[in-house]
């Protein structure tokens, strides 16, 4: 079966739906074609931290009602090493805070609007491929119970995560930049409070541990680990035991524990796609980068890609100017840069990594003192932990 619309965006997680939503709000036909169902999609858990760029880009997108009333704001986070802990004051160096509401809540919520406004999702649809992306018919094809579809769209969306079929298909055409790191994050989700208001990143002699939340009731709780380890090898108890181990005393001893209702490994790894254009295919969101989530940068990215791409399209359709499109990559680049910078050091800061020295320990010491002593670097934390500008 053939099908007709302006744009084919590939992929229904916050990046493809965000790009929809603001597409039709600017009048722009669009198509969402997505591998998975969406209590598969609602079922993973990652993001809990927005920057005002990603609320903004919610708002504009007319999907930021829950958020306001019932996302936690949060003026600062702790930064505990060495046994103490210490406050990062956003608020009070740079007049900022970001605001905590799950990646599962702004799916949810895109998924709603769109059902809303009765814009067509494919959900499910097998063997999805990218045909023609460098003419001016670029199409998507795929197979939906068992009949095959084809959707031509003047542009194609790849907002397909890092697994997906849209960067593999420009796979000769891409320059790609990459660093893993030697250890994982295991994290679990409980219905307990919450042990402080804020989070607390920690650096331990253990290892990193994060303690973060969705919620008043609600938390959302990692500790370094080992890429050998599997999920089975931690029962809630041992969890929990390690996660206190890592925190620091009044911390630890507060901390209320519960049964796990999710609990997952995620292997870190920073990874950036140059460019995002291939002719009239755009990579967005994970599809093109990938940050160690230390920097809670990794939505948040997707959010200001979508938003320069969106208004590159609109552009292209109701102004008919191509300087949007044009630019797209070199603009999402300059902001993805930053913010693979930031989430490589915020993870060079806080892990042990196995090949450390006794220097190499010492120096990420200094650094921690150094950084909770001066008003200058603190700053510098606090500017980039909220989110930089976007580009005009
Ligand atoms: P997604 O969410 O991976 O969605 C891609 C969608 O494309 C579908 N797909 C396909 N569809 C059709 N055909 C194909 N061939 C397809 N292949 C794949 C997939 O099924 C999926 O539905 O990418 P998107 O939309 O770009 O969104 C990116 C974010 O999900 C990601 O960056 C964040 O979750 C990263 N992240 C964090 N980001 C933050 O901003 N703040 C945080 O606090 C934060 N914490 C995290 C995180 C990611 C984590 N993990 C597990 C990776 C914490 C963790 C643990
Ligand atoms: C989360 O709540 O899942 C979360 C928060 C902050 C991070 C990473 C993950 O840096």
């Amino acid at each position: 079966m053939n099908h007709t619309t302006q744009v084919a965006i590939v992929g229904a997680g916050p990046s493809g739906l965000l790009l929809g939503q603001l597409l039709a709000k600017a009048g722009i036909d669009n198509i969402i074609v997505e591998q998975r169902d969406p209590d598969y999609i609602l079922g993973r858990i990652r993001a809990g931290v927005l920057e005002s760029v990603c609320v903004e880009a919610l708002e504009q997108a007319g999907c930021a009602e829950r958020l306001h009333a019932e996302g936690l704001i949060h003026h600062g986070i702790e930064l505990a090493f060495g046994g103490a802990s210490h406050r990062i004051n956003f608020e009070e160096l740079i007049g900022k805070h970001v605001v905590v509401y799950g990646q599962t809540e702004v799916t949810r919520d895109l998924m709603a609007a769109r059902e809303s406004i009765g814009a067509t999702t494919v959900y499910e649809a097998d063997q999805v491929s990218l045909h023609d992306i460098d003419s001016a018919s670029p199409k998507v094809r795929f197979v939906k119970d068992g009949q095959t579809h084809e959707i031509a769209a003047a542009f194609v969306a790849g907002c397909d995560g890092f697994h997906g079929v849209s960067r593999k298909t420009v796979a000769d055409r891409i320059q790609t930049f990459e660093r893993v790191y030697p250890f994982g994050w295991l994290g679990i989700l409980a219905d307990v409070p919450p042990v402080t208001e804020e989070l607390i990143y920690a650096n331990s002699e253990r290892g990193f541990a994060l303690s973060s939340m969705r919620s008043k009731t609600r938390v959302r709780c990692y500790i370094q680990c080992s890429l050998d380890d599997k999920v089975e090898d931690w029962s809630d108890q041992r969890f929990w035991d390690e996660y206190r181990r890592r925190l620091p005393e009044a911390a630890a001893a507060a901390t209320i524990t519960g049964p796990s209702i999710e609990k997952s490994i995620a292997p870190l790894r920073s990874f950036v796609t140059e460019p995002m254009r291939f002719g009239n295919l755009f990579l967005a969101g994970d599809a093109a980068h990938i940050v160690p989530p230390t920097g809670a940068k990794g939505l948040n990215l997707a959010a200001s890609d979508v938003l320069y791409l969106a208004r590159g399209i609109a552009q292209f359709f109701v102004e008919r100017s191509s300087e949007g499109i044009d630019g797209y990559s070199q603009r999402a680049l300059s902001r993805i840069w930053k913010a693979e910078r930031f989430s490589w050091w915020m993870t060079s800061l806080l892990h042990r990594f196995p090949e450390q020295t006794d220097f190499d320990r010492a120096i990420q010491r200094a650094e921690l003192d150094y950084l909770v002593g001066s008003t200058a670097a603190r700053t510098s934390l606090a500017e980039n932990y909220v989110g930089l500008p976007m580009a005009s």
